[in-house]
C-alpha cells in the first residue's frame, strides 16, 4: 500500500517537471489578433524580430482571410493562422472582402 502511493507521487512529481521545461523553451512572444465584427482586434499590434502573430477566427458567420503584400491566409469563418515576422518593418495587411477592413503589424 505505501510503496503504491510513493510511486503515483513520483510520477505527478515528473509530470510537473516536464511542463515547466517546455514554457521555458518558448522564448518568442505570441501576439494574438481577433477577426471579430469585420474588424481586426487590435488593428496595430507592435512585436520584436522573431514575434509571432497568431490571427484567431471569432467571426462565425462572416468569412475573412488576412491578406499581406507576399502571404496571405485562407479565407475561411473559423480557424487560426500564424506567421512568424524575422524582419523590422511596417507590414499592412487587409481583409480581401471585406473594404476597410485593416491591420498593421509593426516589427521593431
Ligand atoms: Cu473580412
Amino acid at each position: 500500500m505505501t510503496t503504491m502511493l510513493s510511486i503515483g507521487t513520483a510520477a505527478v512529481a515528473v509530470a510537473a517537471l516536464t511542463g515547466s521545461a517546455s514554457v521555458a523553451a518558448a522564448s518568442a512572444h505570441t501576439t494574438i489578433v481577433t477577426l471579430k465584427h469585420i474588424s481586426f482586434v487590435k488593428e496595430t499590434v507592435r512585436i520584436h524580430k522573431g514575434d509571432k502573430v497568431k490571427w484567431v477566427w471569432k467571426d462565425p458567420t462572416v468569412p475573412h482571410n488576412v491578406t499581406f503584400a507576399k502571404r496571405h491566409s485562407k479565407t475561411q469563418q473559423t480557424g487560426i493562422y500564424t506567421l512568424t515576422f524575422a524582419r523590422s518593418g511596417t507590414f499592412t495587411y487587409h481583409c480581401t472582402i471585406h473594404p476597410g477592413m485593416n491591420g498593421k503589424v509593426v516589427v521593431l
